[in-house]
C-alpha cells in the first residue's frame, strides 16, 4: 500500500498512528505530498479529486480516502478492535471522533487563514470563530476524559493527533492551563509506540 502523506498532518498521524496499533505499519510506502487549498497539489487530483492526504493506494491500485475511511480499512485489515461494532459503544466513539476531528478542522482552518492566506486579506472574525470551537471542543474532551474506556480506540488515536497537531503549530497558544485532565492523559498515551513513531515534524 502507498500512502500520500507530510508528517505535519495531524489526519495523516491518524491514519500511521491506527496502521502501527494495527500491526500494519512495514506495509505502507509513503509518498511524500503537501498542498493548501490556495495551492491544491494537483499531482494528487487523479487520485483524490480533493487533493488532499492522507490518500491511501491499495494493493490493488484503488483509493481510499479520507482519514476516518483507511483508520476503518486498516482496523479491518488487521480484524478490528479500533472500531467498536454496532451498538452504542460505536456510536459514543464515532461522535468523539467527531468532536476531535472538528477540532482539527478548526485548527486547520486557523493554520491557513494564519499562513496560507496573504496578510491584508486575512480576517480576525474567522480566526477568532475558529478558535472559540477549538477551546469549546477542548473544554468538552476535558470534562470527558477521566471517563474514556480503556480500550484505545479510533476516537483515542485523534485525540492524540490532535493535541499533538497543537503543540507543534499552536505552541505560542498553549491548551494545557486549565486542562490538567487531557493534560495527564497525553502525557500517558504519548508514551505508546504508535505515538512516538508519528510525532509531527
Ligand atoms: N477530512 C480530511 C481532511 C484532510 C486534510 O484537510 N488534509 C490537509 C493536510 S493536514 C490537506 O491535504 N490540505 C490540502 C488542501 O486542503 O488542499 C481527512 O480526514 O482526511
Amino acid at each position: 500500500m502507498k500512502l500520500y502523506h507530510s508528517t505535519a498532518s495531524p489526519y495523516v498521524r491518524k491514519v500511521l498512528m491506527t496502521a502501527w496499533e494495527c500491526g500494519l505499519a512495514s506495509r505502507i510506502e509513503l509518498l511524500p505530498a503537501s498542498g493548501t487549498p490556495a495551492a491544491p497539489n494537483r499531482d494528487m487530483a487523479a487520485r483524490n479529486p480533493l487533493m488532499k492526504i492522507p490518500t491511501l493506494i491499495r494493493d490493488d491500485g484503488s483509493e481510499l480516502y479520507d482519514s476516518i475511511v483507511i483508520c476503518e480499512y486498516f482496523d479491518s485489515l488487521a480484524g478490528g478492535t479500533l472500531f467498536p461494532p454496532a451498538g452504542e459503544a460505536r456510536w459514543q466513539v464515532l461522535r468523539r471522533h467527531a468532536l476531535v476531528d472538528g477540532l482539527l478542522d478548526s485548527a486547520l482552518a486557523v493554520r491557513y487563514e494564519t499562513v496560507a492566506r496573504p496578510e491584508p486579506l486575512r480576517w480576525q472574525e474567522w480566526i477568532d470563530g475558529h478558535s472559540a470551537k477549538i477551546d469549546n471542543a477542548l473544554d468538552a474532551l476535558e470534562r470527558e476524559v477521566d471517563a474514556l474506556p480503556a480500550a484505545f480506540q479510533i476516537d483515542q488515536i485523534a485525540l492524540v493527533a490532535a493535541l499533538g497537531y497543537l503543540d507543534f503549530r499552536f505552541a505560542s497558544r498553549p491548551w494545557r492551563p486549565g486542562r490538567p485532565k487531557l493534560e495527564r492523559w497525553f502525557a500517558r498515551l504519548s508514551e505508546r509506540e504508535s505515538a512516538k513513531r508519528t510525532v509531527p515534524t
